[in-house]
């Protein structure tokens, strides 16, 4: 992408969105086109065409979608498959009825199978059944990976997938009905804290998930825009994973929490594992920076200091 490159970022004001603008300002890219939610519905697909007709962007980072944690996935699938189904596929057809140059989609690790041989490769994608709690969600990335490389295969269009492990930090969604295990267990532990209560974490404690701290997505998706030109999807992970008990003991201890952990099994556990594979990426010579610990601590702060943990 060249400096002056007129670039849309879907979802600027999101969680991965806003990561993404922060890091291409930060490195000079100053044509953003950015619309806000208010301004731009991207479900409707005549506003979406007309929005790329006039602004004509030559790059686009696809962010904008509806994402949650294993209760939202759970609790709202029509939700989950409707709105992302739609806002990609007028997102990606616009992209190519206005000749945009390039586009990067963000997919997610739970479009693998639930039983997914570990570490899992970007070809074990389709081989086996998925996690029925996020099902509806994986089945709209799982679409929206397909338009890329269908739109590649039969239109010469240049539109990259990126597969991001389950990403955390600052500026993320800490209300306990649609967050990620991170900020949850960094609420959770905050407020016991003053209630001086135990926490519950859900599940068994036992599952095991791999974590990118979202600034490090943001830098990766950058990096691929410029180095990858390829219909295969990629891995984007920090090629280490924990269990959730682990993590509560890592959040206990960033927070500063003396009282107790207690378990609710009535709560589901998801995927039982989820370590992408991160060799591809790795060759083409990126690799994530931020550790697990300097993440959790950074998301805290900014939690606290956002007004969020009022
Ligand atoms: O982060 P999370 O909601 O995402 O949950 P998934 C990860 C694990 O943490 C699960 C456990 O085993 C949860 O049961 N957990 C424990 C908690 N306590 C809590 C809590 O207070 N809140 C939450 N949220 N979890 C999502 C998918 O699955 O991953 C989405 O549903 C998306 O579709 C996302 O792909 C990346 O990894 O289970």
């Amino acid at each position: 992408m060249e400096k002056d490159a007129l670039i849309y970022v879907a979802g600027h004001e999101g969680f991965v969105g806003s990561a993404i603008v922060r890091k291409l300002r930060c490195l000079g890219y100053r044509n953003l086109l950015l619309r806000k939610e208010a301004e731009l519905n991207l479900t409707d697909q005549a506003e979406t065409r007309l929005f790329f007709q006039r602004g004509a962007p030559e790059y686009v980072f696809l962010c904008a979608e509806k994402v949650g944690g294993i209760l939202a996935n759970n609790t709202y699938p029509a939700d989950f498959i409707y709105q992302n189904i739609m806002i990609q596929t007028n997102v990606i057809d616009s992209a190519y009825r206005n000749g945009v140059k390039k586009l990067l989609f963000t997919g997610s690790s739970c479009s693998y199978p639930k039983m997914c041989l570990q570490p899992m490769k970007e070809e074990y994608l389709l081989s086996g059944y998925l996690e029925p709690t996020n099902e509806a969600y994986a089945i709209a990335k799982i679409a929206g990976i397909k338009m890329c490389q269908s739109y590649n295969r039969q239109y010469g269009t240049n539109y990259i997938v990126t597969m991001p492990a389950n990403l955390y930090g600052v500026n993320d969604d800490f209300d306990p009905r649609d967050s990620h295990v991170i900020p949850a267990l960094l609420r959770k532990f905050h407020k016991a804290n003053l209630s001086k209560e135990d926490v519950v974490i859900w599940g068994t404690g036992q599952p095991k998930r791999e974590f990118l701290y979202v600034d490090d997505f943001a830098e990766a998706c950058i990096f691929l825009m410029n180095e990858y030109n390829s219909c295969e999807i990629i891995n984007v992970g920090s090629g280490e994973d924990i269990s959730i008990a682990e993590l509560a003991n890592l959040i206990k201890q960033v927070v500063g929490f003396e009282g107790s952990i207690v378990y609710d099994q009535t709560k589901p556990d998801g995927m039982p594992k989820k370590l992408l594979d991160v060799s591809k990426i790795r060759s083409l010579g990126w690799k994530a920076k931020t550790s697990l610990e300097e993440g959790t601590k950074a998301t805290y702060d900014w939690y606290k200091e956002s007004g969020s943990a009022q």
